[in-house]
């Protein structure tokens, strides 16, 4: 791996590592909850497992895959990356952090799942770990916009290249989020575990949480907007439909991920049904963006496929280059986000949600956004930009070309039937699905189709790795191809799409508006504490 791209490939390492070992805890899940029988299946293995499975895919494998691409992005469209030391000291920070949260869920030490709800309680390094974590992306987001400062001074006038000013909203949403988690974790969660206070407050824990939790989910798929905007169009074959549309897209999710946070919240005593409903129209609102989005890439596409001689209706969509591993990847990451986002628009209505609130419904709804849409944009990214960073070819080309569709099928098996499961009624999080009785038989066959998709999905992931790991151990040194970004069908002009530094004050405001009170009132009321709670 050349020099430039060394700090940049190590993130990257790291998430695949993640991914892997995350991999493997999902089957046992998914086998546990089947009632398929494998050694040392229990309940405490079980939650021990769900635990590492949503901390190492949701929080590691994301987070540092995130600042890996951020860097490639950075270096190649501004042609720098400013403090790379500090970059080192992020990565080791982030590094260790997750190391040490890693060893004391696996200790079974932490058993608390990726939502650290209390009055579950982990070990006080668990959430030491998780902040270390943070900490480092922080460092990570501030290396992005010093180097967009050192570009700026250089370029005064000129639009803001599309990728980064898709990794610039990104990393704003994270800082807004993260004020949500700091608060949860230095204020609350770290000195419980210490012992320095006997009690903590579920419900005021949880609405810090989901302040940070929701704007979460948009950290995972912006970076996964800045692939489909700016290298789909032109892996393709085309461009891009419209540049303003894009930025447009990015400002509106700084502005409307984070006020939302409530409608994880709908079945929470103590917030007014009047925020709740606030929250859900900004919901509603936040689902536009995508919407905008599922416009732009699908005519970017269209064009694509019309530069190609399609003239008929449908027929440029068999001129895409379905066998190119990184296309194949993010088109089935957009064709599973239809059902994502038809699944989250019922999620926020706060009646459907009372039906699927807390039930396998839920696992089904994140597999297909963050485990297909995003995992998958991810996966294929790792395919296209490998070689570029370590002149290195792509090694098992043909399994490349099959691991997309893999997933894509493993999680239509196991995504589908959660779905279905979670309707009628089966909880999430639970050890076994057959339960006794009536309802038992209801869920258990839907969770042993769910369990054929994980191995299927457990298959696709170990190609993903082996394909990872042996090209940077061992594919044959090429030339590395050079990063080409997709151009616009019309150039992009300086707007004012571009000035983030207006509208992330608006988002302040609108944070401010739409957490200040309800917390105040929370928070004025008399608080009865719980003491911490250890199952296992
Ligand atoms: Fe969600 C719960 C609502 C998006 C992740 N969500 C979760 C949880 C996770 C998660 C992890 O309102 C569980 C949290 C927990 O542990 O408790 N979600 C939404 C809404 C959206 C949404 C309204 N979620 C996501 C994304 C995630 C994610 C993205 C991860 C990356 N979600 C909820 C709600 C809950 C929830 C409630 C709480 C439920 C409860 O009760 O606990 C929206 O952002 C979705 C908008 C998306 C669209 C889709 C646009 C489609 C596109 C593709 C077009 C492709 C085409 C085909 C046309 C409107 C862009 C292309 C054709 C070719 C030929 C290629
Ligand atoms: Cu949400």
């Amino acid at each position: 791996m050349s020099g430039r791209y060394s700090l940049a490939g190590t993130n990257i390492a790291v998430a695949v590592a993640a991914f892997g070992v995350a991999s493997a805890a999902g089957l046992l899940q998914a086998l546990s909850l089947a009632d398929i029988h494998f050694p040392y299946r229990s309940e405490s293995l079980y939650y021990i497992s769900v635990t590492a499975h949503g901390v190492l895919m949701a929080l590691v494998f994301t987070t540092f895959f995130i600042m890996g691409l951020g860097y490639i992005l950075v270096q190649e469209n501004l042609g720098r990356v400013a403090g790379r030391g500090l970059g080192w000291l992020a990565f080791w920070l982030a590094g260790f952090g997750s190391v040490a949260a890693a060893i004391t869920i696996l200790r079974g030490q932490s058993t608390v799942l990726y939502t650290f709800y209390p009055p579950l309680q982990a070990h006080p390094l668990f959430y030491m770990g998780a902040t270390l974590l943070v900490v480092g992306s922080w460092i990570w987001g501030g290396i992005v916009i010093a180097s967009y400062r050192s570009w700026r001074s250089e370029h005064p006038g000129e639009p803001i290249p599309l990728p980064i000013h898709g990794l610039l909203a990104t990393i704003i949403i994270w800082y807004l989020a993260t004020v949500g988690l700091a608060i949860e974790v230095l204020g609350m969660l770290i000195p419980w575990s210490l012992h320095w206070v006997k009690t903590i407050d579920p419900l005021v824990a949880r609405t810090y949480f989901w302040w940070f939790g929701h704007p979460l989910v948009y950290f995972w798929l912006l970076p996964a907007y800045v692939m489909w905007y700016t290298v789909l169009p032109s892996t393709a074959g085309g461009k891009l439909f419209s540049d303003t549309l894009g930025r447009v897209v990015f400002v509106m999710f700084v502005l409307l991920s984070v006020p939302v946070g409530f409608h994880h919240q709908f079945a929470d005593p103590g917030i007014s049904v009047g925020w709740k409903l606030t929250h859900t129209v900004l919901t509603y609102s936040v689902v536009y963006p995508s919407l905008v989005t599922a416009f732009t890439i699908v005519a970017s596409l269209e064009v694509a496929g019309r530069m190609k001689g399609a003239t008929g209706l449908f027929n440029w969509i068999g001129r895409l280059p379905w066998s190119d591993p990184f296309f194949a990847s993010v088109a089935l990451a957009m064709i599973a986000f239809i059902f994502g986002g038809f699944g989250g628009a019922i999620n926020a209505a706060y009646a459907m949600n009372s039906m699927v609130h807390n039930t396998a419904w839920i696992q089904g709804h994140f597999h297909v956004t963050l485990g297909t849409t995003v995992a998958m944009t991810f996966m294929g990214a790792t395919y296209w930009l490998l070689p570029r960073i370590s002149g290195r070819e792509l090694r098992f080309v043909a399994l490349a070309r099959v691991q997309p569709y893999l997933w894509f099928a493993g999680m239509v098996l196991f995504s589908t039937s959660y779905h279905i499961a979670g309707l009628r009624g089966l909880p999430r999080r639970v050890y076994s699905a057959s339960l006794t009785g009536d309802y038992g038989a209801r869920w258990h066959s839907l969770a042993v189709i769910a369990a054929a998709g994980a191995v299927v999905l457990f298959t696709s992931a170990i190609f993903y790795v082996t394909i990872a790991a042996a090209t940077w151990l061992a594919g044959r040194r090429i030339e590395a191809p050079a990063f080409e970004f997709a151009s616009s069908l019309r150039p992009a002009v300086p707007s004012i799409w571009d000035r983030f530094g207006m509208w992330t004050s608006v988002a302040v405001v609108m944070i401010l508006a739409a957490y200040g009170y309800p917390l105040i009132r929370l928070l004025s009321h008399h608080r009865y504490g719980s003491l911490p709670y250890q199952p296992f």
